[in-house]
């Protein structure tokens, strides 16, 4: 049985790593940090249908990327032939708040794990979550692995340490260590101040009348956005090619945030028509004359990265990945799951997924 270690299971990317490798035989360490609420949503499901005393599929361990005897104790404990490290404080606009904790955890973790992996001497394959906002303000369009990174937060800041970080060890100590450099991905698992999951929770819950608004930032923002499910089974094909090397995961295509509102509040027949300009503009809905979005100044950001666009070729070429889900699938997969759990908080039931 392959032994795999997942930092940043309770995550979007992490659940649905675990289920993934899970179908494929693997037994999963998940690295988890205490917090006052023992509530997991996004692995509950998974846990409990897999933890059994005698087979132990799943086991999750007490640990922190800020605490390197953790580290070093779990990987003691599991000997794991892959590692995940899929944890990091993620969220770009609250590094900037947070730089110091930012910096610390989602780079200078990364090299507490590579480290306590080499000193272990354990022969895990490594898989680093690196990011396209590393590619900040663009020098080349579309990006590819040969772009080079202009950071424009904190948070991309530290995923460019931790990026090189990760090749010199490979370089250095000759470990299989992997970069996947993911672009924006998305799913009904996506936190709920990520701009895709809080228009679409938000437009469902205005069309249950539970909400009012949608608060937005900076409308003309361009990502280049696809579904998590596929993502993820690209970290893992990168760990079962023969060599160690660096990808970008993409759609190739991007959109903008005032576009992603439109064709989600399509989905539940709502017209936006746009009115003002700047902080003044609204999105109100033709058929009503209701004013349904605005822009708020608060979710502006002191820097933002405005145009971003990934060019998955060599991951195509040479892992043979490809995404299954396009733009306007995710977007329909991401409303209708956000209706049906607004629809169960209207009927008083907890939402569970
Ligand atoms: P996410 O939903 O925010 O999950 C982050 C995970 O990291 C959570 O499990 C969180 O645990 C854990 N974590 C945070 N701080 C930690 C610490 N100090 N020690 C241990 N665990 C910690 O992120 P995601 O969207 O799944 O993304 C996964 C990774 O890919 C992240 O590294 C992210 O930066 C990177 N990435 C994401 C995208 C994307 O579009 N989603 C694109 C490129 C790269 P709690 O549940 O306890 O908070
Ligand atoms: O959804 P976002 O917060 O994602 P962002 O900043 O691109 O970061 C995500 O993707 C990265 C990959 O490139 C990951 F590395 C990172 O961990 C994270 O998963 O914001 C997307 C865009 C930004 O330009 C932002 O300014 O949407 C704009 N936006 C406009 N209004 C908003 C809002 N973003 C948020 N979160 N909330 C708003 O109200």
């Amino acid at each position: 049985m392959t032994d795999a270690l997942i930092t940043g299971i309770t995550g979007q990317d992490g659940s649905y790593l675990a289920e993934f490798l899970i179908e494929k035989g693997y037994k999963i360490h998940g690295l988890v940090r205490r917090s006052s609420i023992m509530s997991r949503p996004r692995i509950e499901q998974l846990y409990f249908k897999n933890y059994n005393v005698n087979t132990k599929n799943i086991e999750l361990h007490y640990g922190d990327l800020g605490d390197s005897s953790s580290l070093n104790r779990i990987l003691k404990k599991c000997e794991p032939d892959e590692i995940y490290n899929l944890a990091a404080q993620s969220h770009v606009a609250i590094s900037f708040n947070t730089p110091e904790y930012t910096g610390d955890v989602t780079g200078l973790g990364v090299v507490r794990l590579l480290d306590a992996v080499r000193d272990m001497g354990v022969k895990s394959k490594f898989y680093q979550a690196s990011s396209s906002e590393m590619y900040g303000k663009v020098k080349n369009s579309p990006q590819t692995e040969d772009t080079p990174f202009n950071p424009q937060s904190p948070y991309a800041c530290a995923k460019v340490f931790a990026y090189h970080i990760t090749k010199m060890y490979r370089e250095a100590y000759n470990m299989f260590a992997c970069n996947g450099i993911l672009f924006n991905h998305e799913s009904p698992r996506r936190g709920i101040n990520f701009v895709t999951r809080k228009i679409t929770l938000s437009l469902a819950r205005i069309k249950m009348g539970l909400q009012d608004k949608l608060s937005l930032g900076n409308l003309d923002a361009k990502r280049d956005w696809g579904y998590a499910k596929d993502y993820i089974e690209a970290m893992w094909m990168m760990l079962q090619h023969d060599k160690a090397d660096d990808y970008v995961i993409a759609m190739g295509q991007n959109h903008s945030v005032r576009e992603f509102a439109e064709k989600a509040a399509k989905i539940l027949d709502f017209e936006i028509e746009w009115q003002g300009e700047g902080v003044k503009e609204k999105g109100v809905d033709s058929n009503t004359g209701k004013v349904i979005i605005e822009v708020v100044p608060k979710f502006y950001r002191p820097l933002d990265v405005h145009d971003l666009l990934g060019d998955p070729s060599k991951a195509k070429e040479i892992l043979k990945w490809s995404p299954k889900v396009s733009f306007e699938e995710l977007i329909e997969i991401m409303v209708k799951a956000d209706l049906e759990s607004v629809r169960r908080e209207k009927d008083g039931m907890t939402e569970i997924y």
